[in-house]
């Protein structure tokens, strides 16, 4: 986005409007300069970090990228001392990047590359590098909003889909931190803050609508990342489909029965309607726990190369989803019977703060930074007004709720019957074990969607949690 003087408003640069792949040398549609534009339309981090050339695409090697970062002065000083001395390593574990680790002796970075296919699959799938760009236009507004949650921009260089960004240090990604069973106290506060704000103020709560609608333009182009979602979460663990997996052969019958399930595959289209249509704010569209990298004291979101104009409970979803898979996962990481239970209860306290904190947080941006297009604050005058809009704040909490735990329950169950699963689930080595935990995940995720109304508070949900974890699922044998 860039500020336009005068005017205060701020706008999202032009040629996000059109999707482009370098591979395929499709030409950027619209491309205005500065001076066209006017020198105050063009935004600060597009001058500052975003590289003006538009280099052919390459997968870059360590060589090469050990000199084009050395053709960087401001990354070079940062890296310091010579080129020749950085130490690079290529640390992707992704799904579908690549990411170097580049440290010099004064510091480091961290280089995102999108690949032009996924990752996980390989070139038989192929995936355009426009999310690259698609996630520095995210990283650089959320940057705004939530200063100190998301990694700072360094570099964006569109033709290359490369990304350099601050090396986040000496955090862990909090999957591999909670499947260890560490705690982590700081964590709500974070992540509560960072949906709260990064939701709201890209809302039609905040923002006025035309400039709304130059948001969800702006991300329009990211539909092939979108519809990986709409195919891999909301359509195949519910149908037979190629690269579903499971815990075989323990899962084959509920793999099965959720394949028959015809009240569920309503509850899940409903969600992936509103998945389709939905534009309620920026989200990430990704936000599980290997998006997140914590320590005890701090937390930063990576990774939005998702985001688009959605439904706010698809993020707030992932992140109860992936706690929850955290939470039933544990039993199977336990060195000695019970030796969990502390990380157990802190996971449940967890669940339940997140979801408090966020709402108290969104709701109190609502009541005091209400600059949007929606309930005009005019049709609410008087006590009488401000406690009717009260209470359709409440309301709306509630919807979001419900849209919640509906997305967190399609986050789980794809999580074990689709094509990419969780180390949560995967590093449990005795398949029975892992099989036990995934099948009680299904459960409460299959009540979690289709009996959706009847949790009417996050509390209702870690009780419904707690009892499943000690529930015995029964295998054919
Ligand atoms: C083919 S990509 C599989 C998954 O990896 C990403 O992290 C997203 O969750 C996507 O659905
Ligand atoms: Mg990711």
């Amino acid at each position: 986005m860039s500020r336009e003087a005068g005017c205060g408003q701020w706008r999202w640069p032009l040629t996000a409007f059109s999707d482009y792949d370098p591979v395929k040398k499709r030409p950027v549609s619209v491309s205005l300069s500065g001076k066209a534009l006017g020198a105050d339309c063009v935004s600060f981090e597009q001058q500052s970090v975003a590289d003006p050339r538009q280099d052919e695409y390459r997968i870059l090697q360590e060589s090469d990228l050990r000199d084009y970062l050395a053709g960087l002065p401001a990354i070079a000083a940062r890296l310091g001392g010579a080129a020749a001395a950085w130490t690079i390593i290529e640390v992707g574990d992704g799904n579908l990047n690549l990411v170097f680790i580049v440290k010099g002796a004064a510091g480091g970075v961290a280089v995102k590359q999108a690949l032009p296919y996924v990752r996980l699959v390989g070139e038989s799938w192929p995936l355009p590098l426009s999310r690259s760009h698609y996630e520095y236009l995210a990283l650089t507004h959320q940057a705004r909003l939530v200063p100190g949650l998301v990694p700072a921009v360094l570099h964006h260089n569109k033709g290359l889909a490369l990304v350099v960004m601050e090396l986040i240090e000496p955090h862990v990604i909090m999957r591999k931190g909670l499947i260890a069973g560490a705690l982590y106290p700081n964590f709500v506060g974070g992540i509560a803050t960072f949906m709260a704000r990064t939701l709201f103020f890209s809302s039609d709560l905040a923002l006025p609508a035309a400039q709304k609608k130059e948001g969800i333009a702006a991300f329009a182009g990211n539909h092939a990342l979108c519809k990986i979602t709409e195919d891999l979460i909301f359509t195949d663990p519910y149908r037979v489909a190629e690269q579903n997996r499971w815990t075989e052969p323990w899962l084959d019958a509920t793999a099965a029965e959720f394949r028959e399930d015809l009240e569920l595959h309503a509850a899940v289209s409903r969600l992936k309607l509103k998945f389709l249509n939905a534009p309620e704010a920026l989200i990430h569209g990704d936000l599980h726990t290997g998006s997140i990298m914590v320590t005890e004291d701090s937390t930063v979101v990576i990774d939005p190369e998702f985001a688009f104009y959605g439904p706010m409970g698809f993020d707030i979803g992932a992140v109860i989803a992936n706690l929850l898979m955290a939470y039933l996962a544990s039993v199977g990481h336990e060195t000695s019977p019970g030796g969990r239970r502390v990380f157990e209860v802190w996971m449940l306290e967890t669940i339940e703060n997140v979801w408090t904190e966020f709402s108290n947080e969104f709701l109190e941006l609502w009541r005091t930074e209400s600059h949007g297009d929606a309930y005009p604050v005019t049709l609410f005058p008087g006590a009488a007004g401000a406690a009717r809009l009260e209470a359709e704040r409440q309301a709306y909490m509630a919807r979001l709720f419900a849209d919640t735990l509906g997305f967190a329950a399609a986050k789980i169950i794809r999580r074990i019957l689709g094509l990419a699963h969780n180390a949560d689930f995967e590093l449990i080595e005795d398949t029975r074990l892992r099989a036990v935990c995934e099948a009680r995940s299904l459960r409460l995720a299959r009540a979690m969607m289709v009996e959706t109304a009847a949790f009417t508070t996050v509390g209702a949900v870690t009780m419904a949690a707690r009892m499943v974890r000690d529930w015995q699922p029964e295998f054919a044998e």
